[in-house]
């Protein structure tokens, strides 16, 4: 069975990182293992005071059993990280859980809208960049790529060209799927290159109302899971685009609360379909 460690926080209401990986990965057949680095009360997306633990030594403790286990990953996924040092560890994870065909994917947290989130640092910063050149897969939002580029947040907030995915590409080493562009009004997607083929692309998906936390881990995760599964990157970014999509419609149909993110537990069934048809032993 195919295995994913996760190297991303645990926070426990909201619905975002390893709360939503979890499940997502599940579902698509494989076996998801966590490496919490911070578990927090609630994310930080506007529930107020977060009660946070740092779980820095655990996962130091966890590396090192996990090697001496001599476990590989079929694939390396990591998210939001509350330190520098966290950044480091998730590089040590490259190099120590990695096998032959490991798909590495990192999704850049560093900002959103324009602007760095408030806990990374410079230093921060950098470090992404270095843990980014580790990737096979890279899934940075418009903000996120303009701080990779060494640009102001904001300086590409409008863009929607390819060209943009190759040029975060360090020269064709990495893929990459730039999230949260608008290749025409009404309408969301990414534009990403491939580097094990060159090929480039925009993927659409409809717009649907509402800005909710959490939708860039469930993108990212379903889009490492289509990997782990041996799919091409454009089935994934379009497999990843379109559950967001509809876990939002449905969302935004049921008018919840925002900072409860999207209520994709309902939905997880559309994931399922080709874990089954893949293993006719299920
Ligand atoms: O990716 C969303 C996310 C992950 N982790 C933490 C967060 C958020 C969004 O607010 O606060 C801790």
């Amino acid at each position: 069975m195919r295995k994913v460690a996760a190297i991303h926080d645990l926070s426990c209401y909201g619905r975002c990182s390893l709360a939503v990986i979890l499940p997502v990965l599940s579902v698509m057949g494989m076996q998801c293992c966590p490496l919490p680095g911070t578990v927090l009360s609630t994310h930080t997306g506007g529930f107020g005071p977060v009660q946070r633990t740092d779980l820095t030594g655990q996962v130091d403790g966890t590396l090192r059993h996990w090697e001496e286990l001599g476990l590989r990953f079929d694939g390396i996924y990591t998210g939001y990280m509350a330190s520098a040092t966290q950044i480091h560890q998730a590089m040590e994870a490259v190099e120590r859980l990695s096998g032959e065909n490991t798909q590495v994917v990192v999704d850049p947290v560093l900002g959103d809208h324009g602007k760095l989130y408030t806990s990374i640092t410079p230093e921060m910063a950098q470090a992404m960049g270095d843990l980014c050149q580790k990737a096979q897969v890279i899934t940075p939002n418009l903000t996120e790529a303009a701080i990779l580029l060494g640009l102001a947040p904001d300086a590409l907030l409008d863009q929607r060209g390819e060209d943009l995915a190759v040029e975060l590409s360090g020269q064709g080493q990495r893929s990459v799927v730039v999230t949260g562009v608008t290749p025409e009004p009404g309408y969301t997607g990414a534009v990403w290159f491939d580097h094990t083929t060159g090929a480039s692309g925009t993927t659409v998906a409809v717009r649907a109302p509402g800005e909710y936390p959490g939708t860039g881990d469930l993108f990212a995760a379903v889009l490492t899971g289509s990997l782990v599964m041996g799919e091409s990157l454009e089935r994934g970014v379009s497999r990843a685009a379109h559950f967001i999509t509809r876990c939002a419609s449905y969302t935004a149909a049921l008018g919840t609360d925002v900072r409860e993110g999207v209520l994709f537990e309902p939905l997880l069934p559309l994931l399922l379909g080709d874990a089954l048809a893949m293993d006719d032993r299920i």
